[in-house]
């Protein structure tokens, strides 16, 4: 039986399992190693690949071919490795299915481990398959890293998530199985399969398909030291400010902390991606905190005596570089991760599984009668949310400022971004935020009312994930917005492109500032002059567009009532759009959402360092 029939008779019985009961495959073949791993793959369900295929993954390429033809798997060829792997991430953050990027050796696999930061950062399990040099070291691999040392990609892959390296044909098996582990867990990590050159074509005798990794699903687990959560209760009745910190990892309990929130009177914080967890209308929700966070959130941060952080890591930007827990007496620290369990001292860490461990939280306070009746700190933090209401509203109904670069009046990107965030949740779209000032004025305006609205990278804010994440709009049937400044889009520009090609519907929205405008705003805030933050080279991005066949780009305008005409316009072209939209950059305070948490960057850092040293958590 040959690799064509093999593929007909799995697309036929619908698994390889199911092939195989039905004597429609024999259990026992001779494939590559090639094969091997996309029948792996095929096993755990992952089946989309993004791809640019180089001489080191040919062989690879060959079985996708024979696999894809059969209707069992896709590939996604893409212009830019880093455009690739930022496009599974962002596949993995919306969906939550696992799909893989595949390069060749070298500058390919460099570019897509670039990308690999982006999906380390935010917990994505996705797979990245570089080809490597090959195992008998028979003079330099063009393309290797040129050092007189085995594994080198190997160790370098290592640092990022897990790596492993197929350097022996048999041990396939082993790496697909540690690829399933590692791409599945909760706050997972993007998994590293090498494979040398002249391994993938190795024909694996009488290799035993239902030897193949099954797919893996973690089992959630739940604290079961039940003086933790008594621990937890007295530090409760003795707080007086309670504030509740939510990140990434309590998606899926905005039951549990409304309720716990209303049982105890506390104040809910978001970090910057966790946006639609606890609805935006919900009164307790002062909305985001952190360095760029809002005025309601950094107070409800500033002056909690107890913090209860449910799924989140102590990222610089989250909690004010560790300043932002001024009056913590006691932090009760839910994550299934004890390293970030554990981040702050006082800690009362309640590792495992939030939801379920909140359910126990919650039993708890309510069996020893531990809730608090609504008081002064329900008073104030209500008072912080509608001053933060007003901030925003006076940024609202600015009509627009005379930018010096477009030398004329243009919106303001507060206004724009609203704008654009109030058209793509009216037409039930996804918002995918890019970096830089769009990123941190985004999450201060999103209003998301259920979780997965909005997703942005905030753990490495890479700069074109947005752009390329707009491939989903390709690889399923979520409709995407990318909200992109001039910087990031070009970062990434590829996408247009791509999208064409694998038929993707979305919409791209470049705020062009003309300048890289979040670090141009830091340089003024930290040293008073900007330097080398902008250019002096204006772009048509409608132009750009237009000139490949099959995208639709359109003007945005200079007012709310053009802006939005132009995003109906874009979202009824059935395919890939882009609206490019002029907005200011400038001292005026309207120009932006502001800031108001500590950052220990640029010269601020040993003004925030005596200050996290104070606090001493
Ligand atoms: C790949 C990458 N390079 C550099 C940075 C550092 N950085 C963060 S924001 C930013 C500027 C972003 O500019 P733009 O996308 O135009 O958005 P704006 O701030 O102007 O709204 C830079 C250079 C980054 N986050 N990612």
């Amino acid at each position: 039986m040959n690799r064509q029939e093999r593929a007909a008779a799995i697309a036929k019985y619908g698994c390889i399992d199911n092939a195989i009961a039905a004597h429609a495959i024999p259990q026992f073949v001779d494939i590559s190693v090639s094969e091997a791993i996309v029948l792996g793959l095929l096993k755990q369900g992952v089946t989309k690949f993004c791809a640019i295929f180089g001489h080191g993954t040919t062989d690879i390429a060959e079985v996708l071919r024979v696999y894809e033809e059969a209707g069992l798997v896709r590939t996604f060829n893409v212009r830019h490795e880093t455009a690739g792997a930022h496009a599974i991430t962002v596949l993995k953050m919306v969906t939550g299915e696992t799909a893989a990027m595949i390069t060749s050796i070298g500058p390919g696999a460099m570019h897509a481990f670039a990308g690999s930061l982006a999906a380390a950062s935010n917990g994505a399990g996705v797979w990245h398959i570089y080809g490597d040099e090959t195992t008998q070291d028979e003079g330099f691999n063009m393309q290797q890293i040129p050092g007189n040392e085995q594994g080198l990609f190997l160790k370098m892959m290592s640092h990022m998530g897990r790596a492993y390296s197929v350097y022996e044909p048999w041990s396939v098996v082993s790496a697909l199985r540690a690829g399933a582990i590692t791409t599945s867990a909760q706050f997972a990590q993007p998994f590293f399969m090498l494979a040398p050159m002249n391994v993938q074509p190795v024909i694996l005798r009488n290799f035993n398909l239902a030897e193949l990794p099954e797919r893996v699903d973690i089992p959630l687990l739940e604290c079961a030291d039940t003086n933790i959560f008594l621990d937890a209760v007295e530090a409760v009745k003795a707080a007086r400010k309670i504030t509740i910190k939510i990140g990434q990892g309590a998606r899926g309990c905005g039951r549990e902390i409304i309720e716990l929130a209303n049982l105890i009177d506390a104040a809910i914080v978001s970090g910057p991606n966790a946006s639609g967890i606890v609805p935006y209308s919900e009164k307790r929700y002062m909305t985001v905190g952190g360095s760029k966070g809002s005025i309601s959130g950094n107070f409800a941060m500033n002056e909690a005596d107890l913090v209860i952080i449910i799924g989140a890591r102590a990222v610089c930007q989250w909690d004010c570089s560790g300043t932002a827990w001024k009056k913590a007496k006691t932090i009760i620290n839910f994550n299934i991760n004890p390293v970030h369990a554990f981040h702050y001292n006082k800690t009362i860490a309640i590792t495992g599984d939030a939801k379920s461990n909140l359910r126990a939280f919650i039993e708890s306070l309510t069996e020893t009668c531990a809730g608090k009746k609504e008081g002064a700190w329900t008073k104030a933090i209500m008072k912080k949310r509608a001053e933060w209401t007003a901030f925003k509203n006076e940024r609202y109904s600015c009509t627009g400022l005379v930018d010096a670069a477009w030398k004329r009046k243009v919106l303001t990107q507060p206004v724009a971004i609203k704008t654009v965030c109030d058209f793509a949740d009216a037409a039930g779209a996804i918002k995918l935020f890019d970096a830089g000032d769009v990123q941190a004025n985004g999450f201060q305006i999103v209003e998301d009312k259920v979780e997965g609205q909005t997703f942005t990278d905030t753990g490495a804010s890479y700069m074109g994930l947005a752009s390329s994440g707009v491939l989903i709009g390709a690889m399923s049937d979520v409709y995407p917005v990318a909200f992109c400044g001039d910087g990031s889009f070009m970062m990434n520009p590829q996408i247009l492109i791509d999208g064409v090609q694998h038929g993707a519907k979305g919409m791209i929205v470049i705020f062009d500032n003309r300048r890289m405008a979040a670090i141009t705003g830091l340089q003024y805030a930290q040293y008073s002059k900007e330097y080398k933050t902008n250019d002096t080279v204006a772009v048509d991005y409608v132009a750009m567009a237009n000139s490949v066949k099959g995208v639709k780009g359109i003007f945005g305008g200079y007012t709310v009532k053009e802006l939005k005409k132009a995003l109906a316009e874009a979202h009824a072209f059935k395919g890939l759009s882009l609206v490019h939209v002029p907005v200011y950059n400038g001292p005026d305070e309207l120009g932006g959402m502001g800031v108001f948490g500590d950052w220990n960057v640029g010269n601020w850092c040993e003004r925030v360092q005596v200050e996290h040293h104070k606090i001493g958590l």
